[in-house]
C-alpha cells in the first residue's frame, strides 16, 4: 500500500494538511497532518469525513452539449466556437467568467490571464465577491493593498479575541479549538462574540453582544471614541504611520455609550464592559467574517474595526490585530491571482496593466475594472452578456435573487459550466458542460486565512473523461488561438505566477512569493508569504508601518454608521449563514450520511415570541415570502434567535429540497464600494404552511418524492431518509406511498392506523431486514429519528422488533440515541443526557471520556455542554 500523501483539506480557509492514505480496496484513510502548521494534526467533522465524500456516485465523466455526450475535442470546440463567435461580433465584455475560490491557483491563474490579457475583458468576477469583497475593499482602502496582517499563531497568543459576524466555532472549527485550547492553558484569554444569534461560539465565549443587525459600524465608532477618550491611542504609531485619525474622530466623537446601545440594541452595560476590555488589553485580535462582509455596510464594518486596530498601534505584533477571515479554501489565492473583476494578477491594479501584459505578452490586456457578480448576472440578464463560463460555484443557489439568476442563464445564449457534477441547479441551465476533476484527483496550490501556500496533491487516479480545470481552460484558450497557455503541468503555471509576484515588484506590493519559483513544486511545505527572492520572508505586516499606500501611512477613515435596519411592516429580517456539517450547496457534504444526519432539512430558526405571534407551532413548515421569491422549511422555534429575526441556512438546493432555497428570497443590495451583496439581510414574512400530513421516510432506495409539496432527501448509513408533507390529502394514501418508496401495487406492506390521531404507519421488510418505513401523520412526525434510520442495519426477525419499527419508536430496552450531536463518533442527545441523568457524567470532559463525543474535531462541545446543563439541572430537581 501505498504511503500517505500530503494534502491541503478542499474546505474552510484554515486550510489544515491533511494526510491521505489510499487503500488497498480504492478507500482511503484520512488524517489531520501534524506537520501542518494550520491544523498540527487536527481535523473538523467535515474534513474527518472527507474519505466519505469521493465516491463516483453521480459524478458526471464525460463532456456533454445539450445534455448529449461528446468528445472532448467536440466540447473544447464547441465552447471556442461559441466565445470566439461572440467576442468577434460583439466584443470581449459580451463574454464573461464567473469562478470560484475553490479553483487551486493554477487553475484561477490561468482563467484571469485568458480573460484579462487574451480575451481583453475584466468580466472574469467569483463568489469571493459574495465572500471576501468587502474585507478586501477595506484593506485596501486603509492599508493600500489587500493584506491580511496577522497569523493564527497569534489567536493563541492574544489575550483577548473578539470574533465578529463569525461562527468560528462551526465555520472553522480547527481555528477554533486552538483558541479554545490556548484559553484552557492561559484562561486569562477572553473571548467576545458579536453576533445577532446566540451561536455555538456564543455560548462559549466570555461575553456575547447580540448585536442588531449592521450595528457593527455604531459599535466600532463608539468603541473607536472611547479608545480616544481612554488614552490608549498610540500617539507614536500614529503620527507616524497613519493619516485621518482628526477626521475619523471628529465623526466617531458623538458615538457615546447610550448612543451605541441604541443604535445596536445592546445593554450599556454589555457595551461599557465591551470597550473596557478592548481598552485594557493591549493583546487584541478581532476576527471578522461573514456578518461584517456580507452587509450594505460591510466595507465601513472592516474599516471601524481597522481604526481601532491602526489607532491604538495594535496590529502586526504578536498576539494583536484585525484578522479578516476567509471562507473558501482557495479565497486568498483567488485575491493573489486576480480573480476578482476589478484586480489584476499578483496584487496589481488596472494601472499596472502595462506591466501585467509586458510579462504576459499579452496582445488585449484589460484596463479597466469589469463587472461585479451582482452586475455580471444583471448583464447576462439583460443579454450585454451573451456567453458566461461559470467554474466551480453554483450561482443559481448561491446568488442573490437566486431565481432572477436562474432565469438570467436560462436567457442567455450560452453557458459554460464546469463542475464535477451536472445536477446541480447551475449545471443544470448548461449548454456546454465539461467534466471537472475534484479533490484528491488534482493538483495544485492554495492559500489560507493566514497566507500559508500549501499544495493539494493528487492521491487518486483522475476518473473517466474528467480533466482538470486549468487544463480545460489552456485548451479553450488555445483554441481561441492565443499563444502562452502551452502549460503541461500546474507546476509550470506556478511558476510562471511566483515570477509575476516578483516582477519589477522591489518591495512596491505586498504579495510576492518570487522565491518559490525556485523551489522543487512536488516537494514544497506550506510557506508563508511573502517569500520574495530578494530578502527576507516575515510572519506579519505592518507592526512598525509600511504600507502599501503612496505615503507608506495607513488610513484612519472618517465613517458614518447606517441608520438602525427596520422590519418593513409585518416582516421579519432575514439572516443567512452555515451549519457546522454542511458545506455551501451541499454537493459535496450533502452524499454523506454522517454529514447530513446533524440538520437533514433546511430550516428557519425563529423566537418563542413571533413564533407565538404569527401562530407558528414547533417542528411545523413555515412559508417565507418576499416580492423575490418564497421558501417553504422547518420551524425551529429557539431563544438562540432574536426577536424580529429568524435564520435560514444557505445550503438547500432545488436538488436536496424541494422548497429550501433561501436566496430566492434575497434582493440584490450590495455594498457601493466592495460590491458585496447582503446576504445577511432580507426582509420576509413567515406564515404557517397548511399541511394535511406530514411524513418522515427511510429507505434503500432513492424516494420518490416528485409529486409533493414539500420534501427534504438526504443519504442514510444504507439508504436515504427523507422529510415530506402533502399540502392537500390524497384519496389514496397507500398508493401514494407505495410512488414515493418505489413499491409496486403488490408488494406487501404493513400499516398501522391510528384513527383517533390520523397517524399512518407502514413499514416492508425484505428478508429479516427493513425496506422501508413511511410515518405519516398530521402534525409534525414524532419518530425516533436517529433509530429508525439506524435500523437499515440491524436484523428484525422478531415480531417485537418488528413492532416497534411500525411505531417509530424503540423499546425502554433499546435507548433512542436522539438527534445526532458528536458526528465524529455518533453520538446522540440522549445517549448524552442520560449519562448525566445517570450520574456517569456532570462535565463536558466526562462526557468525552465516556462517549468519545467531542473529543475528535471539538466542534460540538458547545451543544455537549448545553446537554449536560440542562440534564445537570434535571438531576438536581
Ligand atoms: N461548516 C461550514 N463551514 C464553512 C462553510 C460552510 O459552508 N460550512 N463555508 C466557508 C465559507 S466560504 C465562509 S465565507 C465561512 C463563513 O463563516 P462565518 O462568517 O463564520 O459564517 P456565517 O454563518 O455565514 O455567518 C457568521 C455569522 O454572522 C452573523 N451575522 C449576521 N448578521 C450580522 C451582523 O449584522 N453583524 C454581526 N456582527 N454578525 C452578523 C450570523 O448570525 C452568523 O452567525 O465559512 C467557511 N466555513
Ligand atoms: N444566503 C447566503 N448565500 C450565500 C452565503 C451566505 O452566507 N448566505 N455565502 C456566500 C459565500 S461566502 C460563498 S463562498 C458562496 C458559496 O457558494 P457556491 O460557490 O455556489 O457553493 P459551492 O457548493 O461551494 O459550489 C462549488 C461548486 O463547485 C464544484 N466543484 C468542486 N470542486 C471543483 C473543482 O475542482 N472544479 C470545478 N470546476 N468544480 C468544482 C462543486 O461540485 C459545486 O457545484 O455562497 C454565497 N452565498
Ligand atoms: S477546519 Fe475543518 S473544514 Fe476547515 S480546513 Fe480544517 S478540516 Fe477542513
Ligand atoms: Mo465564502
Amino acid at each position: 500500500m501505498a504511503g500517505p500523501i500530503r494534502t491541503t483539506c478542499p474546505y474552510c480557509g484554515v486550510g489544515c494538511g491533511v494526510l491521505a492514505t489510499p487503500q488497498a480496496d480504492g478507500s482511503v484513510a484520512i488524517a489531520g497532518d501534524p506537520e501542518h502548521p494550520a491544523n498540527y494534526g487536527r481535523l473538523c467533522s467535515k474534513g474527518s469525513a472527507l474519505a466519505e465524500t469521493i465516491s463516483l456516485e453521480g459524478r458526471q465523466l464525460h463532456p456533454m452539449i445539450g445534455g448529449v455526450r461528446v468528445s472532448w475535442s467536440d466540447a473544447l470546440d464547441a465552447a471556442a466556437d461559441r466565445l470566439g463567435g461572440i467576442i468577434a461580433e460583439h466584443g470581449p465584455d459580451a463574454v464573461a467568467l464567473y469562478g470560484s475560490g475553490q479553483l487551486l491557483t493554477e487553475d484561477y491563474y490561468v482563467a484571469n490571464k485568458l480573460m484579462k490579457g487574451f480575451i481583453g475583458t475584466a468580466n472574469i468576477d467569483t463568489n469571493s465577491r459574495l465572500c471576501m469583497a468587502s474585507s478586501v475593499a477595506g484593506h485596501k482602502r486603509a492599508f493600500g493593498s489587500d493584506t491580511v496582517p496577522g497569523t493564527y499563531e497569534d489567536l493563541e497568543l492574544a489575550d483577548l479575541v473578539v470574533l465578529v459576524g463569525s461562527n468560528l466555532a462551526w465555520c472553522h472549527p480547527v481555528l477554533y479549538q486552538r483558541i479554545l485550547a490556548a484559553r484552557d492553558a492561559r484562561p486569562d484569554l477572553r473571548i467576545v462574540v458579536i453576533d445577532p444569534r446566540r451561536t455555538n461560539c456564543a455560548e462559549t465565549a466570555d461575553l456575547h453582544l447580540p448585536i442588531a443587525p449592521d450595528g457593527d459600524v455604531a459599535l466600532f465608532s463608539g468603541l473607536f471614541a472611547h479608545l480616544s477618550n481612554a488614552g490608549v491611542f498610540d500617539a507614536r504609531y500614529v503620527a507616524d504611520h497613519t493619516t485621518g485619525i482628526s477626521d475619523a474622530l471628529d465623526a466617531a466623537d458623538d458615538w457615546t455609550i447610550s448612543r451605541v446601545a441604541e443604535a445596536t440594541g445592546l445593554s450599556t452595560a454589555d457595551v461599557a464592559l465591551f470597550f473596557d476590555m478592548f481598552t485594557a488589553t493591549e493583546k487584541v485580535v478581532t476576527v471578522y467574517s461573514q456578518g461584517v462582509n456580507q452587509s450594505t455596510s460591510g466595507t465601513d464594518k472592516v474599516n471601524a474595526i481597522l481604526n481601532c486596530h491602526l489607532a491604538t498601534g495594535r496590529i502586526g505584533r504578536p498576539g494583536m490585530g484585525p484578522f479578516s477571515i476567509t471562507g473558501q479554501p482557495n479565497a486568498m489565492g483567488g485575491r493573489e491571482v486576480g480573480g476578482l473583476a476589478n484586480m489584476l494578477a499578483a496584487h496589481m491594479d488596472f494601472d499596472d496593466a502595462d506591466r501585467v501584459a509586458r510579462f504576459w505578452e499579452a496582445p488585449a490586456i484589460a484596463k479597466k475594472p469589469g463587472l461585479k457578480a451582482v452586475d455580471m448576472f444583471d448583464a447576462i440578464g439583460e443579454g450585454r452578456i451573451r456567453a458566461v463560463w461559470i467554474m466551480a460555484t453554483n450561482p443559481v443557489v448561491s446568488l442573490p435573487d437566486a431565481d432572477g439568476a436562474r432565469r438570467a442563464l436560462a436567457d442567455c445564449d450560452t453557458v459554460i459550466v464546469s463542475d464535477m457534477f451536472a445536477t446541480t441547479d447551475t449545471a443544470r441551465m448548461a449548454d456546454i458542460f465539461l467534466p471537472a476533476a475534484g479533490w484528491g484527483e488534482k493538483s495544485g496550490t492554495v492559500t489560507n486565512s493566514e497566507r500559508r501556500i500549501s499544495r493539494q496533491r493528487a492521491f487518486r487516479p483522475i476518473p473517466g473523461e474528467a480533466r482538470p480545470d486549468w487544463w480545460i481552460i489552456c485548451q479553450i484558450a488555445q483554441r481561441l488561438g492565443f499563444k502562452g497557455f502551452d502549460y503541461t503541468s500546474p507546476a509550470e503555471i506556478f511558476a510562471e505566477h511566483a515570477e509575476l509576484s516578483g516582477f519589477e515588484n522591489r518591495g512596491s506590493r505586498d504579495f510576492d512569493i518570487s522565491a518559490l519559483a525556485d523551489r522543487d513544486y512536488e516537494k514544497l511545505a506550506p510557506a508563508q508569504w511573502p517569500v520574495p527572492r530578494s530578502g527576507i520572508g516575515r510572519a506579519r505586516f505592518f507592526g512598525s508601518g509600511g504600507f502599501f499606500t503612496p505615503d507608506g501611512k495607513a488610513r484612519i477613515l472618517p465613517l458614518a454608521p447606517p441608520p438602525p435596519k427596520d422590519r418593513g411592516p409585518g416582516q421579519l429580517i432575514l439572516n443567512t449563514g452555515r451549519v457546522r456539517d454542511h458545506w455551501h450547496t451541499m454537493t459535496r457534504t450533502g452524499r454523506t450520511p454522517r454529514l447530513s444526519a446533524h440538520y437533514a432539512e433546511p430550516f428557519a430558526e425563529i423566537h418563542p415570541d413571533d413564533a407565538e405571534r404569527l401562530s407558528i407551532r414547533r417542528t411545523q413548515l413555515v412559508r417565507l415570502e418576499n416580492a423575490y421569491g418564497a421558501a417553504i422549511v422547518r420551524a425551529l422555534v429557539t431563544d438562540r434567535q432574536q426577536k424580529g429575526s429568524i435564520f435560514v441556512p444557505m445550503h438547500w438546493t432545488g436538488e436536496t429540497a424541494v422548497t429550501g432555497r433561501v436566496n430566492a428570497l434575497l434582493g440584490p443590495f450590495t455594498d457601493p464600494v466592495s460590491g458585496q451583496p447582503a446576504l445577511k439581510m432580507g426582509r420576509v414574512s413567515a406564515t404557517p404552511v397548511e399541511v394535511a400530513l406530514y411524513g418522515f421516510l427511510v429507505s434503500r432506495r432513492k424516494p420518490d418524492v416528485r409529486a409533493l409539496g414539500y420534501w427534504a432527501v438526504a443519504p442514510a448509513p444504507l439508504g436515504w431518509r427523507a422529510e415530506v408533507a402533502f399540502f392537500e390529502r390524497p384519496d389514496d394514501i397507500v398508493a401514494h406511498a407505495r410512488t414515493i418508496l418505489g413499491l409496486s401495487a403488490d408488494a406487501q406492506l404493513t400499516t398501522s392506523l391510528d384513527a383517533r390521531t390520523g397517524r399512518i404507519n407502514l413499514v416492508r421488510f425484505h428478508g429479516d431486514r427493513l425496506d422501508c418505513a413511511l410515518y405519516l401523520s398530521p402534525d409534525p412526525v414524532l419518530a425516533a429519528r436517529q433509530w429508525v434510520v439506524e435500523q437499515l442495519a440491524e436484523i428484525h426477525d422478531a415480531p417485537l422488533a418488528r413492532a416497534r419499527l411500525l411505531s417509530g419508536r424503540p423499546g425502554a430496552d433499546q435507548p433512542d440515541p436522539g438527534p445526532l450531536v458528536c458526528s465524529c463518533f455518533g453520538v446522540g442527545a440522549n445517549q448524552i443526557a442520560d449519562a448525566v441523568a445517570g450520574g456517569r457524567c456532570a462535565s463536558v470532559a466526562d462526557i468525552g471520556d465516556v462517549l468519545q463525543a467531542g473529543t475528535n474535531c471539538g466542534s460540538c462541545r458547545a451543544e455537549i455542554g448545553r446537554i449536560v446543563d440542562a440534564n445537570r439541572l434535571a438531576a438536581a430537581e
